[in-house]
């Protein structure tokens, strides 16, 4: 093996630049949670190993100009998946997945909001790409290697080595990490963010093919499971009180419970809601989680049309938006009512143009149904109090009974909004998105006020039910320790961090008595049961009004609340008093979770997500046939 003139080769110097640049953006600029020394050394092994894999391979080139290419190009390549996975992780608190490159549509919607997502700084992230750059075009006699064959294959050898050693501590680490592979963090703190990508393109292509595979027969066991593990026989009191009202079910954007008869600044944040609380026509369910992942808003709006779970990587709109459902719009259409949806964004967001017809929504007003101009519009589009507004005329065209899902916008991140429209002051803290997040809450709570009253003015509050959901979070990790210093916590915790999950859900029945605060546990898949008693359906979820239930809610990552517990981060916690069951087990134990009290409800949640899966991944329910069913 022979060195050139010198010195350090170039494939070297790009290996440990751009190690030391991967893991000072792992440990620093993503917010990744590392439990002990092993976790600490794999972390910081991984981005060498990764880099040193890449930049290896351009010994094999004779020329020394190829050699020299490969490397700067290879590098760019590499910088820009750092860098794009660092802006998408600061408003997602995730990683990019293959099908969401596949939603560009929305990475342009994201508009104003991506400018906050892009610091001075990061130019430095771009350092050692120039050095590399520079030093391949102008030092090019010092920095080319040229091996014989057997230096090229020690070089191979050596960062295969490298590699298997990385995975080998990996799966010490964290068993079964690939086949269970719910949580894009554990893939990328444990085998980077190069080797998590393809493994995600490996995971993509598979997906891609169980359709072709699936031919109905997986139906019966997962029928089964329903059967016994789901279904119940009890129906409510409530049973057929909404038979034949309107529907009006308003999708809340970002809201969390903890708003919720809250203050700040010594100021009421959702007066209204909280008289709906209180308000004998309406349930108000103070344990209801989102379930959602990647596709957010889409993901809740899958979750409560289907009663399924949404997927674990990417938006299940964009992925699966032309299977066959056995959606709520279609099941009304049966009882004679029309469907439609109300959202001033553009159709093809997520898909839904595609989705709302696979779901058999009769209309989609979307952004051209409405009157859009600068005066009335911020942030992501037309502000919610002129959206309710002009959405009643559309209200008023339907026929009756209709169901209607009203999609709002304005308390989205990055929680803009005009002075004008600032009834409370925003909170102070080191996280602008908190402290915006306030009044534009607020702001959200007056436009649903002004749409009641829209509703009573129009005469269809009296013949209708009204449901108002948070949709998902809107304060994501990120922001925790402002989040801490607003709930006068030390820190967040895993388990605060899962409480936090919760968002609001009403059910607001005119003319009802007995509506109450309801504390069961309770999450999105269950609305569709909820909303509908059905005979012979698929679906995950509960009617909310009965007694006896499933008895938790499982996250799209595994994670769960149960009546009595809750299990986030590995860790098995009492949900009544939030103390930690079993402490964490140590290292070397195989299997961390054996005998730990969540391990039953686990391996449930674990089959239920994967039954779940099984049907939208084999489009499983175009060999179901309902007709035959009810
Ligand atoms: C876009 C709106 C916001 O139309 O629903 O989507 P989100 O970013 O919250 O998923
Ligand atoms: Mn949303």
């Amino acid at each position: 093996m022979k060195l050139n003139k010198v010195n350090i080769p170039l494939y070297v110097i790009a290996t440990i630049l751009f190690g030391l640049k991967t893991y000072i953006v792992y440990r620093f600029m993503f917010s990744i949670e590392l439990d002990n020394s092993m976790q600490e050394f794999i972390l910081l092994i991984n981005p060498f190993v990764s880099a040193f894999l890449i930049f290896a391979i351009s010994v094999w080139f004779k020329k020394q100009s190829r050699q020299m290419k490969f490397l700067r190009y290879t590098m760019l390549i590499g910088t820009l998946i750092v860098y794009f996975n660092l802006v998408f992780y600061r408003s997602f608190t995730d990683f990019i997945t293959i099908p969401q490159i596949f939603q560009g549509s929305n990475a342009a919607d994201l508009g104003s909001s991506i400018l906050t997502l892009i610091k001075v700084y990061d130019v430095l992230l771009f350092a050692d790409l120039a050095l590399v750059w520079y030093l391949s075009k102008k030092k090019v006699d010092m920095v080319a290697v040229n091996y014989m064959k057997r230096g090229r294959v020690f070089a191979l050898a050596m960062s295969l080595m490298l590699l298997a050693g990385n995975f080998f501590l990996a799966e010490m680490e964290r068993p079964q990490l690939f086949t269970r592979a719910f949580d894009r963090e554990y893939l990328v703190k444990n085998i980077g963010l190069f080797n998590y990508h393809v493994y995600d393109a490996v995971v993509h292509s598979k997906v891609k093919t169980q359709r072709v595979f699936a031919d109905g027969n997986e139906l019966p066991e997962i029928e089964e499971y329903i059967e016994t593990e789901v279904k119940r026989d009890e129906t409510s009191d409530l049973f057929g009180i909404a038979e034949d009202k309107n529907v009006i079910f308003i999708n809340a954007e970002s809201i969390q419970s903890f708003v919720i008869n809250n203050d700040v600044n010594g100021e009421t944040i959702t007066p209204f809601l909280n008289s709906l609380v209180e308000d004998e026509s309406t349930y108000y369910f103070e344990n209801f989680y989102h379930q959602t992942e990647q596709g957010k808003t889409s993901d809740s709006e899958f979750l409560t049309e289907n009663s399924l779970y949404p997927s674990s990587r990417g938006a299940v709109f964009f992925t699966h938006g032309q299977n066959e459902y056995h959606a709520i719009p279609e099941i009304l259409k049966d009882e004679g009512y029309v469907s439609a949806v109300l959202h001033a964004n553009n159709k093809s967001f997520w898909n839904r143009d595609q989705m709302y017809e696979s779901l058999q929504f009769d209309q989609f007003y979307g952004e051209e149904a409405y009157e859009v101009n600068e005066e009335n519009s911020i942030g992501w589009g037309l502000k919610d109090k002129p959206f309710f507004e002009q959405s009643i005329k559309y209200l008023q065209s339907l026929e009756e009974p209709f169901y209607t899902k009203f999609i709002t916008l304005t308390n989205h991140f990055p929680f803009d909004l005009d002075e004008e429209d600032r009834s409370i002051e925003p909170y102070d803290s080191n996280s602008n998105t908190l402290n915006n997040f306030f009044p534009t809450v607020r702001y959200m709570d007056e436009a649903i006020e002004e749409f009641f009253d829209h509703l009573k003015q129009a005469g269809i509050y009296e013949d209708s039910i009204i449901i108002i959901m948070g949709d998902h979070d809107g304060i994501s990790a990120n922001h925790n320790r402002a989040m801490a210093q607003y709930l006068e916590k030390e820190e967040i915790t895993p388990y605060d961090y899962l409480q936090l999950q919760r968002v609001p859900f009403f059910i607001h029945i005119p003319g009802h008595k007995g509506g109450k605060v309801m504390e069961e546990v309770a999450g999105q898949i269950d609305v569709k049961p909820t909303l509908l008693h059905l005979l012979g359906d698929l679906y995950f979820g509960n009617d909310l009004f009965i007694e006896d239930r499933k008895g938790y809610i499982a996250l799209r990552n595994g994670d769960f609340i149960s009546n009595d517990y809750l299990y986030t981060t590995d860790v098995c916690y009492d949900r009544h008093t939030g103390e930690e069951i079993e402490i964490k087990v140590d290292e070397n134990q195989e299997d961390k979770n054996t005998d730990n009290a969540c391990q039953p409800i686990k391996e449930q949640v674990e089959q239920e997500l994967g039954y779940s899966d099984e049907i939208i991944y084999g489009d499983l329910l175009r060999f179901v046939d309902f007709d035959e069913k009810e």
